[in-house]
């Protein structure tokens, strides 16, 4: 009896012990690891716990906000895996997570958001659905990196308000140098919105490729679309497989920018149609790395023609604002040509209702209305530009460029630009990187990735983490906020969401991650 009681005594000794110690009851919300950094966050010391019977709530009546419930249930299946209940409601629920949208000022502008962790009750709430989505990424931070089955899942209470610095916060994706499929496309989208970034831009055309269907010119995409650089079978998406792409995007509060880069960057183009070269003679199907050697021919009638249906069918289907019509390091196209050409693209753009975006050299021509160019090299171009009246989105390629190789050891990856290890990527400010560009002309920041090196989704991931979470918090997070050897601490913890995601990504050495 006497040895029974010591025994349950100590038994109970036991369970105490693991349950304080193996579980840590997370209380204080200041000490998890966002990024992007939020504006602020105010611990209030106790737990709220996430179950299987914990039911999702949005406002009735509101347009989207539904599928952005649906989003987090996916969410916290995947983490919990639970299947929560989702309901409408008119009324602010007492327990669970709710989801609403109302007047809150406009500091919060048109994606900030106030997510409120209460004992019972989670709230999400902002002017608009793109806040709710947003919180409902800062939540997703507060949980464990991947799956879990210890529940309940408990989370620190406290309250968050959060807004962006810039409206644009995007990346770039090369596939024409390689062509990568829908589904990779959609994981890099995943990525981009686990980290609050709302732009994809879709480098569709390149000497190298030609990577989406124009039904009014089938030959781009037949001829142009069958190899990619080093040779291989190349490939390309249908109209419909870009609307896939498109409604995924969307679904995440990503804008899709098409990009059909021109009059250089062609070859692809020149290969498929002989009638588009000067010569009028097709050129041979390009697979090397090389830049800067091919041209449309500017003064034939019949390249409006072709951009005219190109812009027109690709328009169609991209609900976007912006249309990108490259125009980069065109070597082989006259000045006077070259402004000629760029001046009668961008009113096509316009007829179908777009807005153009150009790279820096864009600059040069007379620019239309609204129309912004995409720093990455020429200051001077940059500056004439503003001088015009554009905006800037800012993507320099010595800080920016997600296919510079980290150091000389990096096996993937380009380095014209010069190395870029994760500080040297993290450490500037956009409104202050060019003397003279203010945050009053800038967009914001955007991150290319090309592919002349980077042939699969392991290699995208390899180059773009841990680079791409520093840039998303670039673009979201005031500069005075901003600290390397803070921010490094938290991107440490973050290595075990990579893993949990199954991204094969760079351990610099420079961040402290954990065993
Ligand atoms: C320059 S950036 C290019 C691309 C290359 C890239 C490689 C820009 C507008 N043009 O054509 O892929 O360098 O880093």
């Amino acid at each position: 009896m006497k040895n029974n009681l010591v025994l349950s005594a100590i038994m109970a000794f036991t369970i105490l012990f693991q349950v304080s110690c193996t579980k840590k009851i997370p209380t204080d919300l200041t000490k998890t690891s966002f990024i992007p950094k939020p504006v602020s966050v105010v611990a209030t010391g106790e737990t709220f716990e996430l179950t299987r019977s914990t039911v999702v709530y949005y406002q009735e009546g509101v347009e989207g906000l539904q599928q952005t419930a649906q989003y987090l249930t996916v969410e916290l299946n995947r983490i919990g895996g639970i299947t929560p209940t989702v309901n409408s409601t008119a009324e602010a629920p007492a327990s669970g997570i709710y989801l609403s949208v109302g007047d809150h000022g406009q500091e919060l502008g048109e994606e900030g958001y106030v997510l409120n962790i209460g004992k019972k009750v989670i709230n999400i709430s902002a002017n608009r659905v793109a806040g709710c989505f947003f919180g409902i990424q800062t939540l997703l931070q507060t949980m464990p990196a991947g799956q879990t089955t210890a529940l309940p899942i408990e989370i620190a209470t406290g309250t968050i308000r959060d807004f962006p610095e810039f409206g644009y916060r995007g990346a770039m994706l090369d596939v024409a140098r390689h062509f990568f499929s829908v589904q990779d496309v959609k994981r890099f989208i995943d990525f981009l919105a686990a980290y609050k970034m709302n732009v994809l831009h879709l480098h569709l055309s390149d000497d190298q490729g030609w990577r989406i269907e124009i039904k009014s010119w089938p030959k781009l995409t037949e001829i142009g679309g069958s190899t990619e650089v080093g040779g291989g079978e190349g490939g390309f998406y249908t109209q419909e497989q870009y609307t896939e792409i498109v409604n995924y995007a969307l679904e995440r509060n990503i804008t899709i920018i098409p990009e059909i880069d021109m009059p250089g960057h062609t070859n692809a183009a020149l290969a498929s149609y002989a009638e588009l070269n000067c010569n009028g003679k097709a050129t041979e199907l390009y697979t090397g790395i090389e830049v800067g050697f091919s041209t449309l021919c500017t003064r034939k009638e019949i390249t409006y023609q072709f951009v005219d249906d190109v812009v027109r069918e690709i328009s169609a289907i991209t609900p976007g604002p912006y249309f990108h019509i490259g125009g980069d390091e065109s070597l082989v196209t006259p000045l006077d040509d070259y402004v000629y050409f760029i001046n009668r693209v961008q009113d096509i753009v316009v007829k179908y209702g777009k807005k153009v975006i150009g790279w820096d050299e864009i600059a040069h021509a007379t620019l239309v209305d609204g129309a912004t160019v995409q720093f990455w090299a020429d200051v001077n171009n940059t500056k004439m530009a503003v001088g015009k009246g554009a905006k800037v989105i800012m993507s320099p390629a010595k800080k920016a460029y997600l296919d510079m190789k980290y150091d000389s050891t990096t096996h993937l990856g380009l380095h014209w630009a010069g190395y870029i290890e994760v500080d040297t990527a993290y450490i500037w400010d956009p409104a202050s990187y060019v003397a003279g560009i203010t945050k009053e002309n800038i967009l914001g920041i955007e991150s290319p990735l090309w592919s002349e090196t980077v042939t699969n989704i392991d290699e995208i991931e390899y180059m773009a983490f841990p680079r791409l979470p520093g840039y998303a918090e670039i673009g979201w997070t005031a500069p005075d906020a901003r600290n390397w050897d803070e921010y490094k601490q938290r991107l440490a913890q973050h290595g075990k969401r990579f893993e949990a995601m199954n991204i094969d990504f760079y351990r610099s050495p420079l961040v402290p991650w954990e065993q």
